[in-house]
């Protein structure tokens, strides 16, 4: 995959800041720890002009998950609010993707972080899709991992913290090296949790069945859109907890995720999923996914937030 492009600006600690001086010290407590909460939103080009999706949600998240942390940002919300629609127009993009974060930087060493100031940052740049172009259009193929997902006991699943992600990516680089796209996450009972930066749905019987934060989650914004759009649909929902064989005998699955948006996945440990490609419903999903994120139906008009 290519490096992130250049952009103008990065906003840092209430600053607008040129992309080459956007540094930290080596000594950043997040960079030794992994103490930092961050966020992943889109910004789409509707007619309106660019569109930040779920802005609100997102950044709510971000608060959240610092007070699990006890990462306060010296910014208050609004704040943040208006650095990611700042950026959006500072840096010209159309569609891009915003990564605001809260972290922890240099201060006195070790893991009693808390004598580190908190620090803010939001980056933008643009991202295409996460998996590839084909794997929107034609699904991926995934396996379950040999790594289990750190249970809600070891650290919450529920945020979206920096160093949580270790686990992901031995999961993920695993599943590459051994040629799948990527790796579904079992809890230590073997029940199924997530992708590495994705939740999962999977289809039976035309019923969407997904699992919910007992299962050691990251609670998606993007799925609770697909639970929206599914209701809005008339498709029956069961949220409950998800064994692999239901997984593997599926009539669908997919993925959804901020970066992955709606993923097909067409085979899981060689078994194919609807005749290896996507299935009816994946598609009828990733339609209205599509037309919300695009603002092309105006009952999900409230999700956007134009930059003008
Ligand atoms: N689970 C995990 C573990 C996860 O990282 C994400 C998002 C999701 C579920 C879906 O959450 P949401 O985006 O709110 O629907 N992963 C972000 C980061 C991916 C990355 O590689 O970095 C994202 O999609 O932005």
């Amino acid at each position: 995959m290519p490096s992130v492009p250049k952009t103008e600006k990065i906003w840092m600690n209430g600053q607008m800041v040129a992309w080459d001086d956007a540094k930290v010290h080596v000594l950043t407590h997040a960079l030794h720890y992994g103490t930092g909460v961050f966020e992943g939103i889109r910004c789409y080009d509707t007619a309106k002009g660019p569109a930040i999706f779920r802005l609100e949600d997102h950044l709510k998240r971000l608060f959240n998950s610092g007070r699990i942390y006890h990462l306060q940002s010296p910014h208050p919300i609004e704040e943040l609010h208006k650095a990611c629609a700042e950026l959006v127009r500072l840096n010209k993009a159309r569609s891009c993707y915003l990564r605001p974060m809260l972290y922890r930087g240099f201060g006195p060493m070790g893991v009693h972080a808390s004598g580190n100031p908190t620090h803010a940052l939001v980056v933008s740049w643009p991202w295409g899709a996460y998996l590839g172009d084909k794997a929107i259009k034609e699904g991926i193929r995934a396996t379950i991992s040999s790594w289990r997902k750190f249970p809600n006991d070891s650290m919450p699943a529920m945020a979206k913290a920096c160093g949580q992600y270790l686990n992901s990516i031995l999961a993920v680089a695993d599943a590459q090296n051994n040629g799948y796209d990527e790796a579904i996450l079992l809890d230590h009972g073997g029940n199924v949790c997530e992708g590495t930066g994705e939740n999962i749905f999977f289809v039976k019987d035309g019923t969407l069945c997904t699992n919910d934060a007992s299962s050691s989650i990251l609670m998606g914004i993007t799925r609770d859109t697909v639970l929206r759009l599914a209701a809005d649909l008339g498709l029956p929902v069961t949220i409950k907890t998800i064994a692999v064989g239901e997984l593997y005998s599926a009539d669908e699955v997919f993925f959804s995720g901020t970066a992955a948006e709606i993923t097909p996945v067409r085979e899981i440990d060689r078994r194919e999923l609807s005749g290896g490609r996507p299935g009816p419903v994946t598609k009828r999903i990733q339609e209205a996914y599509f037309e919300a994120v695009l603002g092309k139906n105006k009952k999900y008009a409230e999700w956007l937030t134009v930059v003008k």
